[in-house]
């Protein structure tokens, strides 16, 4: 008679810490679910981006050239978290600055470099490629992200 009313009260604290793991699962679950909804938007405007590349003769035979970012301006909502593709198609190399947005980056030939970013004010935010800087060195390379409210 003892012996089996341990053996009942072991199956209650047994279902009883059942019942309390399903419900304690089904908290997380549904707090892990509110948690996805109310963090920043997860939709991402994505933008594809190539290095291209001007090349030119001057009236005395010179040939001058100058790498660019195509499209060399791109329209950004302020708030949206944004991609950037850049991949690299002229130009070996392109270490690039976008300075207000604390973004460094490089694009290589044949490799598409991403940035992601929400920018959080309005502007217009030049991208600087660091090796093609002005007409003597290829350049200038820089495009422009405008960020609108
Ligand atoms: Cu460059």
């Amino acid at each position: 008679m003892f012996k089996a009313f341990v053996v009942k009260k072991r199956m209650i604290q047994l279902l009883l810490v059942t019942f309390a793991l399903v419900i304690a699962a089904g908290v997380f679950i549904k707090w892990n679910g509110a948690r996805t909804v109310s963090s920043e938007p997860t939709e991402t405007r994505v933008f594809e981006l190539v290095t291209g590349e001007f090349k030119s003769k001057t009236e005395d035979g010179r040939e001058i050239e100058s790498y660019v970012w195509s499209p060399g301006t791109i329209v950004v909502n302020k708030g949206e978290r944004t991609e950037l593709r850049i991949s690299g198609v002229n130009g070996i190399s392109h270490p690039f600055v976008i300075k207000e947005l604390g973004i460094e980056g490089e694009v290589i030939k044949g490799k598409t470099t991403k940035i992601t970013f929400t920018p959080q004010e309005e502007g217009i935010f030049p991208i600087l490629c660091l090796t093609h800087t002005d007409m003597h060195s290829g350049g200038p390379m820089v495009g422009y992200i405008v960020v609108e409210d």
